[in-house]
C-alpha cells in the first residue's frame, strides 16, 4: 500500500493564518472525530495554542459507539476539558456554549469586576471534515459556516458572533507529516484526506480489515462476510450487493464505494476506531 502523505500547500496557508490570528483569540476548541479522536488530534496545532485554554469537542458522536466516552474520559482524566456532540442535534448546542463559557469563566470575572464586558474570541479548528463549521452554524444557529462532507470545504476565515463570544471557522489542517499510519487510514476511512489523492482500492480493503478485528457480526449482518482476506471480503460485499460486470465478474470500484460510504453513513453501526492505546504519548 501506498504510504500516506498530504500536506498541501494550502494547509501550510492555514497554519500561518491560524498562528498569526491566534493572538486574537482567548482559546481555542478543538473538534476531534469521536470514531477517531487520536487520529485525528493534531499535535502541530495544539503546539499553536501555546499555553491558551483548549475545549475538545468530540464531534460526530452519533457514529461512535461507548467507546468514544471511554477515550473522552481518558482525555478529561490528563487534565483537558472534553464534550462529546452529536452536531446535527440542536438539544447539544447548551452544552457547549456552556463548556466554551467555562473556559474563560475566571476571565470574564476579573473583567466584569474591573467593569467591562468584553467579547471573548474562540478559534475552531481541527483536521478536515470534522465537522468544525457544523458546529458553528450550530450555535449560531444558522448556516453561516459553510459544510460539506470532504475534506477542504472551508477556505477562507470568519469572525462568527455567538451569544456573548465570538467564533472563528478556520480551514482543516493535517499533521505535516503522518508518523503513524494506522491514523493517517483511519483519517482516510471517516473522510478528512480528500478521496482525490488516495488509493480508494487500498482505503476500502483496510478498513475491511480492521472492521474484521474489531466489528466482525457488522460486516457479517450487512455483508455475509464470514473473514477471510480483505479482498474475498470485498468479493462477498459485490456478491451480496450484486455488483456484477459483464462476464460475470465482481464490479470492484462499486464495492469500494458501497464500504466506504456505508461506514460513512453510520450504515454499518456506531464504530469507534481508535482504542485507548492509540491515546498514548499524546499530549492533550
Ligand atoms: N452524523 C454527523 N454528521 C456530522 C456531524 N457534524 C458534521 N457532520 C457532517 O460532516 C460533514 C463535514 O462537516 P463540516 O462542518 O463541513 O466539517 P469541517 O470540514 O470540519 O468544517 C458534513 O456533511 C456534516 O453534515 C455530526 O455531529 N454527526
Ligand atoms: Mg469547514
Amino acid at each position: 500500500m501506498k504510504t500516506i502523505q498530504w500536506f498541501p500547500g494550502h494547509m501550510a496557508k492555514a497554519m500561518r493564518m491560524m498562528g498569526e490570528n491566534l493572538s486574537l483569540a482567548d482559546g481555542v476548541i478543538f473538534v476531534l472525530d469521536a470514531r477517531c479522536p487520536a487520529s485525528s488530534f493534531n499535535p502541530k496545532l495544539k503546539g499553536l495554542a501555546g499555553g491558551k485554554p483548549v475545549l475538545y469537542v468530540l464531534a460526530k458522536g452519533d457514529l461512535a459507539d461507548r467507546q468514544a466516552d471511554a477515550l473522552a474520559d481518558i482525555i478529561r482524566k490528563s487534565g483537558a476539558p472534553v464534550i462529546k456532540t452529536n452536531a446535527l442535534n440542536s438539544g447539544s448546542r447548551r452544552d457547549i456554549t456552556g463548556a466554551i463559557g467555562k473556559l474563560v469563566a475566571q476571565k470574564r470575572e476579573k473583567a466584569l469586576e474591573r467593569g467591562y464586558n468584553r467579547t471573548f474570541r474562540f478559534m475552531v479548528a481541527g483536521v478536515p471534515n470534522t465537522g468544525k463549521s457544523t458546529l458553528i452554524n450550530l450555535l449560531a444557529g444558522s448556516r453561516r459556516a459553510e459544510t460539506g462532507d470532504k475534506a477542504g470545504v472551508t477556505r477562507g476565515k470568519q469572525w462568527i458572533r455567538v451569544e456573548n463570544f465570538e467564533l472563528m471557522d478556520t480551514p482543516g489542517t493535517m499533521p505535516p507529516a503522518f508518523e503513524n499510519q494506522t491514523f493517517a487510514a483511519r483519517l482516510a476511512f471517516v473522510g478528512s484526506i480528500n478521496d482525490d489523492i488516495l488509493d480508494l482500492d487500498d482505503i476500502a480493503l483496510l478498513l475491511l480489515a480492521e472492521l474484521s478485528q474489531k466489528y466482525p457480526e457488522r460486516l457479517s449482518e450487512r455483508y455475509a462476510i464470514d473473514g477471510g482476506t480483505p479482498l474475498e471480503m470485498l468479493d462477498k460485499v459485490c456478491e451480496k450487493r450484486g455488483f456484477k460486470l459483464r462476464g460475470n465478474e465482481y464490479d470492484y470500484g462499486r464495492g469500494v464505494r458501497a464500504v466506504l460510504d456505508d461506514f460513512r453513513k453510520g450504515k454499518l453501526g456506531r464504530i469507534t476506531l481508535d482504542g485507548a492505546d492509540d491515546l498514548n504519548g499524546l499530549e492533550f
